[in-house]
């Protein structure tokens, strides 16, 4: 097999020496943080669909870029080999040890399902050997029940009963090739899973039926002895206007409603977090304070558009407070991961290009590690949070907080106050002083 990407070697961590601008920058894999190695603390993987099929072909214009990776001919069972043997040679060649994938990337899609299986079949039993030979895994496993004409009304939330059927095949394809590739971890991303218009849906209907194929798919992959987790990717629009997973905590009032909470947890994307109007951190954070914070889809949007850009994370301030939730969770292992669901801006089209978009990437996530640390380290950040609510620690505050008083007692208490002084400066510019000193020094 003849390398592909001939031009670029191994990429390593230089530090700050600029003679090789294709290396790692911060990312240094053995450096050690808080007792665990940076490889350890970033599980990072490649998003097959992004990386290996995208072209940057967009509604205005045919794609830009050329990933046939040596083959004739795109869409045909030669090129699925060649996108193994970039992937691979890709991932290799930059120390990750992980990829996500939907089962339309890896295949085209043949005349019936039983052919696309077949076609899943002979290309896992490939990837799977260059499994073998170089450790790397995936991470995660999902099915594309978007793009076909027939998800024009989603999956789950389909009016078709046979539909859902063709959704429930290939989740169950999708499934089994996870297992067999050693995947931890399944992604129920809501495709088109919502609606235009209440004028046709019945959107009780649909979110019964989704949890149901759901618990199906539970039924069915622990029969197969899955041991890992499902996760749900919220999103809030794009596709549909209204998407039933909105956000972090729409998806999880979901799972408990239907009794998924056990099985799933959440795979928060930076971009669906901003479009649905909360910053990166706030959907980590209310995903890890239920203890469902599974995987994290590391990408960045562009704050000025109403879309998924789904850039390559640049943004530090960023990445420094992903990794401050993440340190407090103890990592993402073992389900979960940092998937760069991130593709190459449009004019960015070489294969220098994927390599200069991953040491982004991985350069901001070990910046924002070193970060994090040495936010929790300094300690500053984490006392003026837990004082800020001192009031609550004793007296009335802590009957409130124990449970051992009435709404008459608190009411006395007020009046006993007479005319109670304000509640103590948010310091917000100080504290954000802190940080800025933190990551530049000073
Ligand atoms: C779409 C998206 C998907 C999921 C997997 O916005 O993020 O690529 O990550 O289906
Ligand atoms: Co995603």
């Amino acid at each position: 097999m003849a390398e592909i990407f001939k031009d670029i070697p191994k990429i390593v961590y230089e530090g700050s020496d600029r003679s090789n601008e294709l290396s790692f920058k911060f990312y240094d894999e053995n450096r050690m943080l808080m007792g665990k190695s940076m490889k350890e603390h970033l599980p990072f993987a490649m998003a097959w669909w992004h990386n290996l099929s995208a072209t940057g072909a967009d509604m205005f214009g045919v794609g830009t870029a050329d990933k046939r990776f040596g083959c004739e001919q795109a869409a045909t069972m030669e090129h699925a080999y060649s996108k193994v043997d970039a992937g691979f040679e890709f991932m290799s060649k930059l120390g990750i040890e992980f990829y996500c994938f939907h089962d339309a990337d890896l295949v085209p899609e043949g005349r019936d399902i039983s052919e696309t299986n077949d076609r899943l079949d002979e290309i896992s039993d490939y990837i799977k050997s260059k499994a073998e030979q170089t450790g790397i895994r995936c991470l995660w496993g999902t099915a594309n029940l978007f793009t076909n004409p027939r998800f024009m009304n989603g999956a789950g939330s389909s009016n078709s009963a046979d539909v859902y059927c063709f959704a429930a095949a290939q989740i169950k394809k999708a499934l089994d090739l996870t297992i067999k590739l050693g995947g931890n971890g399944y992604v129920f991303w809501g495709g088109r899973e919502g609606y235009e218009t209440l004028l046709n849906t019945d959107m009780k209907f649909e979110i019964e039926n989704i949890a149901e194929l759901m618990q199906m798919s539970v039924e069915y992959a622990r029969k197969q002895g899955f041991e890992g987790k499902f996760f749900i990717e919220p999103k809030p629009k794009e596709p549909m206007k209204h998407q039933y997973d909105f956000d972090a905590a729409t998806a999880i009032g979901f799972l408990r409603q239907f009794n998924l909470d056990k099985d799933f947890m959440l795979n928060i994307e930076a971009n669906h977090a901003t479009l649905a109007g909360h910053t990166f951190q706030h959907d980590l954070r209310f995903a890890a304070m239920n203890g469902l914070l599974g995987s994290v889809d590391a990408n960045q949007g562009d704050l000025l558009l109403g879309w998924d850009t789904d850039e390559f994370p640049f943004n530090v301030y960023e990445t420094t407070m992903c990794m401050y939730e993440l340190l407090q969770i103890g990592g993402l292992r073992p389900y979960g991961g940092l998937n760069f669901d991130a593709k190459n801006r449009r004019p960015s089209y070489t294969y220098e290009d994927m390599f200069h978009a991953f040491i982004l990437g991985m350069d901001s996530f070990a910046l924002g590690l070193i970060n994090a640390v040495k936010l929790i380290e300094d300690g500053r950040i984490e006392k003026f949070i837990k004082d800020r609510y001192s009031s609550f620690y004793e007296g009335i505050g802590s009957k409130i907080r124990t449970k051992t008083t009435t709404l008459e007692q608190l009411s006395d208490h007020a009046i006993s106050l007479g005319n109670p002084t304000l509640p103590d400066s948010g310091k917000q510019e100080y504290l954000e002083s802190i940080v800025n000193s933190i990551m530049f020094g000073g």
